[in-house]
């Protein structure tokens, strides 16, 4: 993890100066409306499919599949929102594949990512994010809530990625939604049961999001009687040559 937020920062620094504040500020997809995954969240599946190439954990999980073919049959089967991984070094992924995908959909797109610097905030409004995630075992209590104002500004919804009971004390109440990663991010560990009594301790009306390791209907049911309003799922999908194919069966 902190080989990812060195690299990450390492970036944003070289980016700074190809692409400034100003022509971020600029771009066409700055002024736009964005969509609500609080709103999304009921009215569909509640999952939030994830369009993820590669992971430190499990190497390449797709590299063929196009991620404008996968987001539109996503949303078509039912998708509250699509999670698009935008780290290049470790996932695979960039921000031009959101700016792909923004205006052939019309759920909320996640730009996932290591948010460490006001900057990436931008980008992700310029690009066509909607949802930003926070993790809270990359960030300060203090980062957290400057973030949380900024996203919201840009008129960005709010993921508080949390795994650890002591990173409860990096939620506010200003944070839209919570996700409660099933993963260990440190040993890439998958505990559900972890995850229910965690987000047990969360206030009652909190947004919560199951995170990770969904690997069956047996998982997504058992989370769902516990309570959790979301279920983020990326491998269980990108794993298929069609992942949406895979999304489709899932939720019949
Ligand atoms: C999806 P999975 O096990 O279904 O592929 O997990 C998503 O939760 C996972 O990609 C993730 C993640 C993260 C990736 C959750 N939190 C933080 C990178 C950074």
């Amino acid at each position: 993890l902190d080989k990812i937020i060195d690299n990450k920062k390492q970036e944003i620094s070289k980016l700074k100066k190809e692409i400034s504040l100003q022509e971020l500020k600029d771009s066409v997809y700055f002024e736009r409306n964005t969509f609500s995954l609080k709103e999304t969240l009921k009215s569909k599946t509640g999952i939030i499919a994830e369009f993820k190439r590669q992971s430190p954990s499990k190497g390449i999980i797709n590299e063929k599949a196009d991620v404008l073919d996968v987001a539109k049959a996503y949303e078509k089967f039912g998708a509250s929102a699509i999670s698009i991984l935008t780290d290049e070094q470790f996932f695979g992924g960039n921000l031009e594949d959101i700016l792909k995908v923004r205006n052939e959909i019309s759920i909320p797109i996640l730009r996932k990512d290591f948010m460490v610097d006001e900057y990436q905030f931008y980008e992700a409004k310029a690009n066509g994010a909607d949802v930003i995630l926070l993790i809270a075992s990359c960030l300060s209590v203090a980062q957290v809530e400057e973030f949380t104002e900024l996203s919201h500004e840009l008129g960005l919804e709010v993921l508080l990625e949390i795994h650890t009971e002591d990173e409860l004390n990096h939620f506010n109440i200003n944070v839209d939604l919570v996700g409660i990663n099933n993963r260990n991010l440190k040993d890439f560990k998958v505990d559900l049961q972890h995850s229910v009594n965690l987000k047990n301790l969360l206030p009652k009306e909190t947004l919560a999001i199951a995170e990770s390791g969904i690997y069956s209907l047996d998982d997504f049911n058992f989370l769902k009687e516990k309570g959790f309003d979301g279920f983020l799922m990326g491998e269980y999908f990108m794993r298929n040559e069609k992942p949406a194919a895979a999304f489709d069966e899932f939720i019949l």
